[in-house]
């Protein structure tokens, strides 16, 4: 069972997720239109990603006998200066998330509550992967200059990335 605390940090990180999940994919549709369909498709399965941590912490909610409280969504950005403007704040981002992350560890363990403590770790590892996997793609951009020809080829390997439902192990 889950403290009336944890529940509600739980609730709040939920929105924070849904967000992420909004925020790439407005960032996905500015890149479509900006005819970086590679960027647009990573950005896409990052989309569905968040929706997939959003299902997980949902379910989890759920499975503790808490309630499931859903905030409003704030309106995401829609338009960027140029792609390395635009994956700067994914970064800064993700980095925001992985705070709010370790605040419901902290809390977790402040609380004795073991069962959702384990349950975080999976959330803490993955905010590594997603914080360097970003940062790869910040310095790609970053040696090409962001622009030229290059940026159509980094464009292209952008466009094999592919959804993979991720696992809670
Ligand atoms: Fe859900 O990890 Fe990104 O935000």
């Amino acid at each position: 069972m889950l403290s009336e605390k944890m529940q509600k940090a739980l609730n709040e990180h939920l929105d924070r997720e849904m967000f992420s999940s909004y925020l790439y994919l407005s960032m996905s549709a500015y890149c479509a239109k900006d005819n970086l369909k590679g960027f647009s498709n990573w950005l896409k399965i990052q989309y569905q990603e968040e929706m997939a941590h959003f299902d997980f912490i949902y379910d989890y909610i759920l499975k503790r006998f808490g309630t499931v409280e859903l905030g409003a969504i704030e309106k995401p950005k829609k338009v960027w200066n140029d792609i390395r403007e635009l994956f700067n704040e994914v970064l800064e981002h993700e980095r925001f998330i992985s705070k709010s992350i370790n605040n419901l560890v902290s809390l977790a363990k402040e609380e004795k509550d073991f069962t959702t403590d384990t349950f975080l770790g999976w959330f803490v590892g993955e905010q590594a992967e997603e914080e360097s996997n970003v940062d790869e793609v910040i310095g790609n951009l970053s040696f090409i200059d962001g622009r030229g020809p290059a940026l159509l080829m980094l464009d292209r390997e952008m466009a094999t990335r592919v959804f993979v439902a991720p696992i809670l192990a």
